[in-house]
């Protein structure tokens, strides 16, 4: 190992350690940690490097997953490069570091999520007593700003965390070229050969297109949406997946016409009751949906921004065509694995001939064994945020940190940010009755009306609440959905509890917070098997 590049990894440890006071119990078990692992020869083994390689580790793609785990390797003392490159989407958009999450995903979808509300927010406050009559309207301009200023600023905060830890950050396209080497192209197309011990391929998935006519010249994706500079005006959403209807449900609180074109179901893959009030509280936004209608060609009328757009259709289940007028046509029709140009078949790294995507061991290691993978390559894992972060902060720790500790991909919570949102953990009901058995689940449900909404005159019967408890198991809740108002913040907490091992009776010794939406899980009584009805009466 090159003396520099020793001084620099011991000097970063001490920089590290040296934050607290000597004497903090943290650091004293870090010293206690460093005795046991020099002692049973860990330690030796952790800090041997192999000087045949310009780096420990080079991590492939900047995004939730990639980040995580660069930087947790740089922490432990490790010499990193993580190369992120962001090919432009058909329309031309292009970001930052900071992969789909911060960029195009989760964070400028909840931004428009919460403009979407606070407009509902404007109409009831009327009814809590504001007066204004200036004319309500929204300006898309302001919001992309804002949103994108934001972002932007995720992305930055992103780029100065890899330069203090020490991170070397390409903006290039990594691809393999042979065993233990990548090739790495900038933007104007200038090459740069790397090597390293170890790698790992976290690089994404990007919006698929349908192959029809007309798809990727007049179509944009959630790639495009949040940056677009004008507003979509009449919109039809292709898709019925969680983007799709999220996507659709900010645009229809925005004030703008939305329909939303179904293949087959809504939200596959999730609890089918729930998914059907989430469409149904869509529909009572005023969002349209055409069910079992496919887009087969998408024509352009007029130019503009934005323009108008004839998309053909055809149904499902016949012979059926519809033609509708839209300005905007947005695909969310599922997302493509971002494998096929990693040059992953010169190093024999297998990938699902059908899905594309990566399968692993349980702890994240490719068919080559010094090839690891986290975050949405992955085959048959959560595709959300914190699981990336989690599974490659814990990779790099194995790796490089001595720990053992896997990612746990069981009872991961997730929400569908749609205007009335719907949290959930666990098992959906079809799930829950497949692996248990039907006449071994109970099922308590409720409606409940958030007292918000009383004054507002708003729905009453509108949000749900449902849990699946396995009988054999001491009625443990296996299946947790909620459907109101910040169901994200609800279902945080009881997913840690599901962790626990919560179980019906320690819902019910749970005492509620009054008023809230979240004390209906303390309070459960009736089984769907009962028939006993739930309805709420008001307004
Ligand atoms: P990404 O974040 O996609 O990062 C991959 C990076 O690698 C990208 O920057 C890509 O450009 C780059 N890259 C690809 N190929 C190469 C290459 N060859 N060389 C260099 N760089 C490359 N999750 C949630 O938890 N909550 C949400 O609310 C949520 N909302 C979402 C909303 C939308 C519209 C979408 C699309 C996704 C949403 N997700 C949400 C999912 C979440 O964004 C992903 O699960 C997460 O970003 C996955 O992280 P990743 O590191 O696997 O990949
Ligand atoms: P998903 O979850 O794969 O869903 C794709 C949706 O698009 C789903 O509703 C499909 O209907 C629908 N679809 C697929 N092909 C078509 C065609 N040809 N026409 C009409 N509708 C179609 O994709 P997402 O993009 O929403 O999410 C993928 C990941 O992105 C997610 O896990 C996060 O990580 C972010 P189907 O039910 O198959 O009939």
């Amino acid at each position: 190992m090159p003396a520099g590049r020793k001084e620099r990894r011991f000097s970063q440890k001490s920089r590290h350690l040296g934050r607290r006071g000597p004497t903090s119990q943290k650091q004293l078990a870090g010293f206690r940690w460093a005795m046991d692992a020099h002692q049973s020869g860990l330690l030796q083994q952790l800090l041997q490097q192999d000087p045949a390689y310009d780096y420990d580790l080079i991590v492939i793609g900047g995004g939730s997953g990639g980040l995580s785990c660069a930087q947790e390797a740089a922490v432990l003392g490790r010499k990193v490069m993580l190369l992120d490159f962001v090919v432009p989407s058909p329309r031309g958009t292009s970001w930052g570091l900071g992969g789909t999450c911060v960029n195009a995903g989760c964070i400028p979808k909840k931004l428009m999520h919460q403009a979407a509300l606070l407009g509902q927010a404007l109409t009831d406050s009327r009814r809590f007593g504001w007066e204004y009559s200036q004319q309500v309207k929204h300006s898309w301009a302001t919001l992309t700003e804002a949103v994108q200023s934001h972002v932007g600023s995720l992305s930055w905060g992103h780029r100065l965390a890899l330069r203090e830890k020490a991170v070397t950050y390409l903006n290039s396209y990594g691809e393999f070229v042979e065993h233990h080497k990548v090739k790495a192209t900038n933007e104007k197309g200038q090459e740069a050969f790397y090597t390293a011990a170890k790698f790992v391929i976290a690089t994404g998935e990007r919006p698929r297109y349908l192959g029809i006519q007309g798809d990727k010249e007049y179509c944009i994706t959630s790639d495009d949406l949040f940056s677009l500079p004008y507003c979509p005006g009449a919109t039809l959403v292709v898709g019925a997946s969680y983007v799709a209807l999220e996507c659709a449900g900010f645009l229809a609180g925005l004030g703008l016409e939305v329909t939303v074109m179904v293949r087959s179901v809504l939200l596959r893959g999730f609890d089918q009751q729930m998914a059907e009030k989430v469409g149904a509280s869509m529909q009572q936004l005023g969002v349209r949906f055409l069910r079992k209608f496919v887009p087969v060609e998408v024509q352009q009328l007029e130019k503009g921004l934005p323009g108008r757009l004839k998309v053909v259709a055809k149904s499902t289940e016949g012979t059926e065509t519809m033609e509708g007028v839209y300005n905007t046509v947005l695909l969310a029709v599922g997302r493509d694995s971002c494998t096929k140009k990693l040059g992953l078949e010169k190093i024999g790294v297998n990938i699902s001939e059908k899905t594309g995507k990566i399968p692993v061991n349980d702890e994240e290691q490719t068919s080559v064994p010094y090839v690891y993978a986290v975050g949405d390559v992955l085959e048959g894992k959560p595709q959300l945020t914190p699981v990336a972060v989690q599974a490659g902060k814990l990779l790099a720790r194995r790796l490089f940190g001595g720990r053992s500790e896997k990612c746990d991909y069981v009872n991961v919570p997730t929400v569908v940010f749609t205007p009335l949102e719907y949290g959930c953990c666990g098992y959906s009901e079809e799930k829950a009755t497949e692996v248990y058995q039907a006449e071994n689940l109970n099922v308590y449900h409720a409606r409940f009306w958030p007292l918000e909404w009383t004054v507002a005159c708003r729905d009453s019967d509108a949000c749900y609440a449902k849990i699946i408890c396995n009988k054999l198991e001491n009625d443990r809740v296996v299946g947790f959905h909620v459907l109101g108002p910040n169901a994200g913040e609800i279902t945080q907490g009881f997913a840690a509890a599901m962790k626990c091992g919560l179980t019906k009776q320690l819902l019910d010794d749970t005492i509620g917070i009054h008023p809230t939406c979240g004390e209906v899980f303390t309070t459960l009584e009736i089984t769907k098997a009962s028939g006993l009805d739930i309805t709420q009466k008001g307004c």
